[in-house]
């Protein structure tokens, strides 16, 4: 059976998904997109060769009958009510990163999603999908470098827009680190505090940038990860997990080295949607795969809620530079893992 996808957001990433699910991925086609550009996203279509319904309105989207399941890739403030559609309607919700803008609009989602009584949202964090962080958390996981005392880690990207403000580098930025971490160390957050290193002269009135933010979780592990996003030179991810016994770093994405005029280099990646394209692909096919088998198992609105959990403490740390508590209430049985 063919899933009948509608994608409400046909901007970026919206564009990159439809793509995917349309050309890459199997066992799925769109067949309903709404954008509040209307005329982008018929040229969207057009520039696909794709014949989908086109609507002015995103409930239209998620109530049409020739739906089945509903991606969310619009703007994130649009998240959270349009996922709780998609639930009171009972299809299935890919809602990429951030769930919602607060970790009381994540909880709505989570009781909604309870109360209907079986999971229909996944939640766009693609990095525990990466082969790379795979691969680091095998390391971790069977022991390699004994237990994990601290991480170092860094976010970030070669510029951002005049747009982009301060708090966005929590909510929209970090959040991607706030769940893959979690998933990492098998660990939740106790402490978060944020501080600010000189400006950028890069950087815009709106946005102070780079931040560092510092957590400690449970087990009383210690995290730095450093947020840049106007560091000019490249879109780079990095994450070092020092451990007891030795230390092991996320791969580098693979690049030729070349040696020419003098000069061993290797390039950087610059975008986003190149660093991480093979995750994408991976995350969205295993929510057709699970939705066409019934029961979903990526990220939760559970995992969303617990990253905008700290979301929100990194923010109120961010303006009171105090160290902040992380207060994560129990994971509920209906979110615990197969
Ligand atoms: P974008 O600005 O390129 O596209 C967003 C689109 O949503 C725009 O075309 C806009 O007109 C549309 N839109 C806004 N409000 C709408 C509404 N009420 N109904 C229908 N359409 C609406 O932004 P981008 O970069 O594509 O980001 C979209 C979302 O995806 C954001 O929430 C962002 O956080 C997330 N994202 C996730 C990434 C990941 O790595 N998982 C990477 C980039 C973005
Ligand atoms: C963007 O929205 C993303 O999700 C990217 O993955 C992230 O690296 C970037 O900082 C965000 O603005």
């Amino acid at each position: 059976m063919t899933l009948k996808l509608g994608v409400i957001g046909t901007g970026a990433i919206g564009q990159e998904h439809i793509r995917r699910c349309t050309k890459v991925l199997q066992g799925a086609t769109v067949v309903a997109v709404s954008d509040i550009n209307l005329e982008g996203a018929k040229a969207e279509l057009a520039r696909l060769g794709l014949q989908a319904e086109v609507y002015a309105n995103g409930y239209d989207v998620v109530n049409s009958p020739d739906v089945d399941a509903v991606l969310v890739t619009s703007w994130d403030p649009t998240h959270e009510e349009f996922t709780l559609a998609a639930i009171a309607a009972g299809k299935p919700v890919f809602c990429e990163k951030p769930l919602a803008m607060t970790a009381e609009g994540c909880r709505r989602v989570v009781d909604a999603e309870m109360k209907f009584g079986k999971r229909l949202v996944q939640v766009g964090f693609m990095r525990p999908y990466d082969v790379g962080y795979r691969a680091l958390k095998k390391v971790i996981a069977e022991g390699q470098i004994g237990e994990p005392l601290m991480l170092h880690c860094a976010h970030r990207n070669p510029t951002v827009p005049e747009s982009y403000t301060t708090d966005m580098a929590i909510t929209s930025t970090l959040i991607h680190e706030l769940d893959v971490l979690r998933w990492l160390t098998n660990d939740d957050y106790k402490t978060v505090q944020v501080v600010f290193p000189r400006v950028t002269s890069k950087s815009h009135a709106r946005l102070k940038d780079p931040q560092i933010v510092l957590f400690e979780t449970q087990k009383g592990i210690r995290i730095d990860v450093e947020i840049f996003v106007n560091c000019a030179y490249g879109y780079d991810i990095q994450c070092e997990v020092v451990g007891e016994e030795g230390i092991a770093r996320l791969p580098e994405p693979s690049a030729v080295q070349m040696r020419k005029g003098a000069q061993l280099s290797t390039s950087i990646l610059t975008d986003w949607k190149d660093r991480f394209i093979d995750a994408y692909d991976v995350e969205l096919q295993a929510f057709i795969n699970d939705v066409s088998s019934g029961s979903l198992t990526g990220p939760s609105a559970w995992d969303g809620y617990a990253a905008s959990v700290a979301a929100d403490a990194c923010l109120k740390a961010q303006n009171s530079g105090a160290i902040e508590p992380v207060e994560l209430p129990p994971r509920p049985a209906f979110y615990d893992k197969a």
